[in-house]
């Protein structure tokens, strides 16, 4: 029983810190993606960081991103639902893309993701595409 108790108890530590991780690391994105610095990212702010990571993942340089830039980002059926045309995503279906997960990921609909709405599944979703 005793070993039981410890098992669960390594178990809720590992836990634990994997969940404090990804806070600090979120609210490291927040930082970064909030310029103005008052504590929410609005969609202007998410488009500026949403092109970095555009530029920074389209790495053979053409005006598209295809499916082994968008690893780990989009699968198969994200850029299928994604894109309507020719399996690659040119810039302005990206920002589609981001406007739709942004509003995804405000549910409160007030025009800014806060750091609540950013740890949301919703919010890390939306935060792939937004910062690298
Ligand atoms: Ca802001
Ligand atoms: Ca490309
Ligand atoms: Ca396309
Ligand atoms: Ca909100």
């Amino acid at each position: 029983m005793a070993k039981v108790v410890q098992a669960l108890s390594i178990a809720a530590t590992a836990l634990f810190l994997t969940g404090g991780i990804a806070l600090a690391d979120s609210s490291a994105a927040m930082k970064a993606l909030d310029p103005d610095d008052d504590g929410t990212i609005d969609l202007p702010e998410a488009e500026a960081g949403a092109k970095k990571v555009w530029q920074a993942i389209n790495t053979d340089g053409d005006n598209t991103l295809e499916a082994d830039e968008l690893q780990g980002m989009l699968d198969a059926d994200g850029l299928d639902k994604a894109d309507p045309d020719d399996d690659s995503l040119d810039e302005a279906e990206y920002m589609a893309l981001v406007k739709e997960k942004f509003e995804a990921a405000n549910p409160d609909d007030d025009g800014t993701i806060d750091q609540k709405e950013l740890d949301s599944p919703a919010g890390q979703e939306l935060l792939k595409l937004i910062y690298k």
